[in-house]
């Protein structure tokens, strides 16, 4: 019993020293963040920035922890290719897409037709992204790029996107107002980052602001990154394919860095079980993807494998995960299936 109490009180006690030392911790880091943002405006107006806009935009900024908590703690476990295909492209979100496609068909058609983009494309990029424009992210990107730039990881890369978006704000591209997103600031129907809107994101509708949580802006913007980046209307993305398990292991990618070993179809013709009912041009440049592979554990090397082509690498440009690809234009056939 005695033991029993003493160990109460032992635990009660850790708890309390523990939540003192994350409070004074919280504490150092508020007072330090301040004197960053300090510093940081400075260098924001000496990059050509207003200090109108500069002290506008960072009046409310905060220090975010769970910001930095997301950073160091991305879940480590991955679900395998078909779970994560299956969950993402499912009956309901093909739905949903086809619900917006009716309502703004005549802007999305009009997008498709001048950008050589595919409409199946767009809605499926929207649909993973966003769930068409239901999961838009709800935090105040300014502080979460500020709490990103103070913290020392990868400081230097999300100081340069603090700097793009508030200059986006000086030159009225984008309302002040409307910077609420993901907690890594992307933000959008597509959810882009500041430099991606900066290179790739356009007024569409002319009315002197970049809307991105809007279809005509949001719409036009995503088929101009795709169109930019090469992505080739009616060309292939993937083939599922199933491999013999005589094929080299370098032949074999299984992460999205970077993508090797890329032949013709034709010169893998041996190691693919069922090359001769491929429904695919033989002189293509590919690549074979097993995504399973070094990442689910006990996973078999062969299977699921794919043959990749150009425009799943476009797809990887726009992040850089072979699931995600695999997804995207998974849920663009099943568009097609349908529109
Ligand atoms: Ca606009």
């Amino acid at each position: 019993m005695l033991f029993k109490k003493m160990l109460k009180k032992l635990i009660s006690t850790f708890i309390l020293i523990i939540s003192l030392l994350l409070q004074s911790s919280a504490f150092a880091n508020n007072s330090e963040f301040n004197i960053w943002v300090k510093n940081f405006k400075i260098e924001a107006i000496k990059s050509g920035i207003s200090k109108k806009v500069v002290d506008e935009v960072l009046t409310d900024v905060k220090f975010l922890p769970k910001v930095i908590g997301y950073d160091r703690f991305q879940p480590e476990f991955y679900e395998d290719t078909y779970t994560y295909i299956k969950k993402r492209t499912n009956r309901s979100k093909v739905k949903k897409g086809l619900t917006l496609y009716k309502k703004e068909k005549s802007i999305i058609d009009k997008i498709e037709k001048e950008f050589l983009i595919e409409k199946e494309l767009l809605l499926a990029l929207m649909g993973i992204e966003t769930n068409f424009g239901n999961y838009l992210g709800k935090i105040d990107i300014i502080s979460s790029l500020s709490t990103l730039s103070f913290d020392k990881r990868r400081s230097e890369f999300f100081t340069k996107e603090l700097i793009i978006l508030l200059k986006l704000v000086d030159k009225k591209i984008i309302d002040k107002k409307i910077l609420f997103g993901s907690w890594a600031g992307a933000f959008g129907n597509f959810q882009f980052m500041p430099r991606t809107i900066q290179n790739y994101a356009i007024d569409y509708n002319k009315n002197t602001t970049i809307e991105l949580k809007k279809t005509e802006d949001s719409f036009a913007s995503a088929a101009n990154y795709l169109n930019k980046i090469g992505w080739k209307k009616n060309t292939p993305c993937f083939i599922k394919i199933n491999l013999n398990k005589s094929i080299p292991d370098k032949y074999l990618n299984s992460s999205a860095g970077n993508i090797k070993n890329k032949k013709k179809v034709k010169y893998f013709k041996k190691y693919i079980k069922n090359y001769n009912i491929l429904d695919i041009d033989k002189n293509l440049e590919a690549a074979i993807i097993t995504p399973d592979k070094d990442i689910i554990p006990g996973a078999n090397t062969y299977t699921p494998a794919y043959l990749i082509f150009d425009n799943y690498e476009k797809i990887l440009n726009w992040n850089r995960s072979l699931r995600f690809a695999l997804a995207v234009c998974t849920l663009k056939e099943n568009f097609k299936n349908e529109i």
